[in-house]
């Protein structure tokens, strides 16, 4: 009999189609469920759960989150919505074609970063091994050396499902398998709200009747070259050997090789590198003249230095980021011939974007940073004509 899991009480039970201990019907079972631990946690329609978290009248409406207007694409459909054949990416005249009656909310990228960083909050508790892809989805690694609860993977991934729901008010669909390619494949296998499992008995025969742009690594561009010459499905990537992968594919054919039948031993990596340094502020009051504007500027610039020697890196863009009174953000970029995390170049730079912004309009925020980072060592190299 194959192990099984209430996915609502979050326990091992006997195999059946009803859970004994609380009733529910949302079971998983598979002969592997207490064997594999690489997961991929993907949110559904997240930004469109978001909104429809903070204003349940929309619970039950179809909604995109989106630009209106002529040139807007979608950028998310909620489930209901995608009934009618609105998708991430398409026109939003087009989805509203689909769709008329839907609602259309403008995206508040501030919020679900926000969410974003408390759903990650959640992961870490059950390991320190989360590998995030962007904000609504992430690797995770709970094999028994990295995990930090002693239960199954299959039960610390339902409880986290269940914390999710109930702390953050989204659900997810998780993806469990011993690779990362196969959890992400799992995990669109069953949404939303799902857990779907692939086992190593029976990756390949998953993996075979897909078309070759579900192999990790084949984008747009290689699966049409591919089709070109007739090969449409991962089937027919399988019965070729790998020296004739090579031969078609250059070095990337060895990788291929593998993942056609299963193979990926790709790490979970948590450590993403540093992709910026900022540091801002709110004022008391809002600001319309240049002077207590630079003043704030020229602190926050010190505390920005501070921050980068101790990550040991400079920047070679500055970023002068400003909030209006009416909450727009500006931000205004000047890139410098080389790193640098010296106090005088980053205040010269920040101090003329500001000058130039400063025309009398009310900020409510101020903030600097770099972005384009080099270690420190390559940063401000002696100038040869001073
Ligand atoms: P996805 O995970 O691809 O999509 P989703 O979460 O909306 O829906 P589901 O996972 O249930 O299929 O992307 C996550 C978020 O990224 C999505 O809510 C909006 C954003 N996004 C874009 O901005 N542009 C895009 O083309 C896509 C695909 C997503
Ligand atoms: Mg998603």
């Amino acid at each position: 009999m194959d192990p099984t899991l209430c996915r609502d009480c979050a326990k091992l039970m006997p195999a059946g189609p009803v859970c004994p201990h609380c009733g529910s019907a949302r079971v998983v079972s598979h002969p592997e469920l207490l064997d594999l631990s690489i997961a991929h946690i993907d949110c559904d329609a997240f930004y469109a759960s978001v909104e429809k978290r903070d204003d349940p009248s929309l619970l039950d409406k179809p909604l995109i989150v989106g630009h209106p207007g002529g040139r807007g694409v979608v950028t998310t459909a909620c489930y209901i919505a995608r009934k009618f054949g609105p998708r991430s990416a398409m026109p939003m005249f087009k989805a509203l074609e689909l769709c008329p009656h839907a609602v259309v909310i403008p995206p508040n990228m501030a919020k679900y970063k926000a969410v974003s960083q408390q759903i990650r909050a959640l992961m870490l508790k059950a390991t320190p091994q989360v590998e995030p892809l962007s904000l609504d989805e992430a690797y995770l690694d709970l094999t028994p050396e990295h995990r930090l609860i002693d239960r199954h993977p299959v039960v610390i991934l339902a409880r986290l499902a269940r914390a999710i729901e109930r702390d953050v008010g989204v659900t997810v669909s998780i993806g469990l398998s011993y690779n990362k390619s196969l959890a992400k494949l799992a995990s669109d296998r069953d949404k939303p709200r799902g857990l779907s499992v692939i086992g190593r008995a029976e990756a390949k025969s998953i993996l075979a009747p897909l078309p070759v742009g579900a192999i990790h690594g084949i984008g747009r561009a290689t699966a049409s070259r591919l089709e070109a010459d007739g090969i449409t499905t991962v089937a027919q990537l399988q019965a070729m050997s790998e020296a004739a992968l090579v031969a078609r594919m250059g070095k990337f054919g060895k990788a291929l090789a593998e993942r056609v039948h299963g193979i990926d031993n790709r790490r979970i990596t948590p450590d993403r590198p540093l992709k910026s340094v900022s540091v801002e502020n709110t004022f008391a009051r809002d600001q319309r003249t240049l002077e207590p504007m630079a003043a704030e500027l020229r602190d926050l610039t010190g505390k920005l230095v501070a921050r980068l020697q101790r990550a040991g890196v400079g920047g070679s863009t500055v970023v002068l980021k400003l909030k209006t009174g009416d909450f727009k953000t500006l931000s205004r970029q000047i890139h410098l011939p080389h790193p640098t995390q010296r106090f005088e170049t980053l205040w010269e730079h920040g101090f003329s974007l500001l000058r130039r912004e400063a025309d009398g309009r009310p900020f409510r925020l101020i903030g600097i940073g770099v972005s384009e980072l080099a270690p420190a060592v390559e940063a401000d190299p002696p100038d040869l004509f001073q």
